[in-house]
């Protein structure tokens, strides 16, 4: 059922406590220009105020998820005004998205569009999709968290290997390399992300957040301040109502019910 239709971005509840957000179409190569950025992260952000949002998959068209920045966009553009431009801060502010994320790519994930990719917790490629970031070949580089996210998701040589080539993966490398998770048929892919969502969005919802914001932690801080804040987060959840019910549905045998609270 579609609830909002906007001019790049479609959201649709394919089950109880999840919602899809599709952007662009089947067939085009889904160019992020910096409005289309900024929709899709408003609709994320709308969805992360809906309470009974658990979680949430991403997924663009079949031809492309994206096929990176609206390339017009950076002709005969100086430093001063990309600066002015400040088009990162949306990206920031994905980054603070509490909610599961699930990317379901096809098609072209390139450049910015697998940066986008990239901004999502766990990626559930078709086997059509390709991975690539080909900035190198325009005298550029990845801008929005590319270069890191993916060092930290594949390890540095094999990070280097796909930006300094700038040729596209195709999934099973990806899979092989750890960039995505799982590779399913074309015609699976939003479906299997769905089904991940829908068990992901079934967890005490206070528990799969603090569990987010531990796991980037790990990439983020040395060690000792990494458990010391899993530690906090951990002693946090006895003081939810989702746990107290966790541990006495355990106990009485019988699958929870879960509130958020
Ligand atoms: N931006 C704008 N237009 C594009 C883009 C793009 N990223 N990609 C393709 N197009 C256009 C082509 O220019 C072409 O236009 P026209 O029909 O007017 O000639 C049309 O789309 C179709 O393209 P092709 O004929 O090339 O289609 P193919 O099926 O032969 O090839 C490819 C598809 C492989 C995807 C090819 O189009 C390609 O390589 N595209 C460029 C991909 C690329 O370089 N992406 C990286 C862009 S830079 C970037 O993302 C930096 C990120 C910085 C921050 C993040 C911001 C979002």
């Amino acid at each position: 059922m579609t609830e909002m239709l906007r001019e790049f971005t479609q959201v649709s509840r394919p089950a109880e406590s999840v919602a899809l957000l599709t952007f662009g179409t089947e067939n085009d190569l889904n160019p992020l220009s910096i409005g289309r950025v900024a929709e899709i992260v408003e609709v994320l952000f709308e969805l992360e105020r809906e309470d009974t949002v658990r979680a949430v998959v991403l997924t663009g068209g079949q031809r492309a998820f994206a096929a990176g920045a609206d390339i017009g966009e950076m002709v005969d553009v100086t430093v001063a005004e990309m600066k002015t431009r400040n088009q990162f801060r949306d990206w920031d502010r994905l980054r603070t998205f509490s909610k599961p994320l699930i990317a379901a790519v096809r098609g072209y994930a390139l450049g910015g569009g697998l940066e986008l990719a990239l901004s999502c917790d766990l990626v559930v490629a078709g086997e059509s999709a390709r991975f690539g970031f080909p900035e190198v070949n325009l005298g550029l580089m990845p801008g929005a968290g590319g270069t890191q996210r993916l060092a930290r998701k594949v390890g540095t040589s094999r990070a280097l290997e796909m930006l300094w080539l700038g040729k596209p993966v195709d999934s099973k490398r990806a899979l092989d390399m750890g960039l995505v998770e799982h590779v399913v048929a074309d015609e699976e892919t939003v479906h299997v992300a769905i089904e991940w969502a829908v068990h992901v969005a079934k967890q005490a919802p206070l528990s799969v957040r603090a569990i987010k914001e531990a796991v980037y932690q790990a990439t983020d801080v040395p060690l000792g301040v990494g458990m010391e804040a899993e530690r906090n987060l951990f002693y946090l959840l006895f003081a939810t109502d989702d746990k107290a019910e966790g541990v006495q549905a355990f106990l009485e045998k019988r699958p929870p019910r879960f509130e958020g609270r």
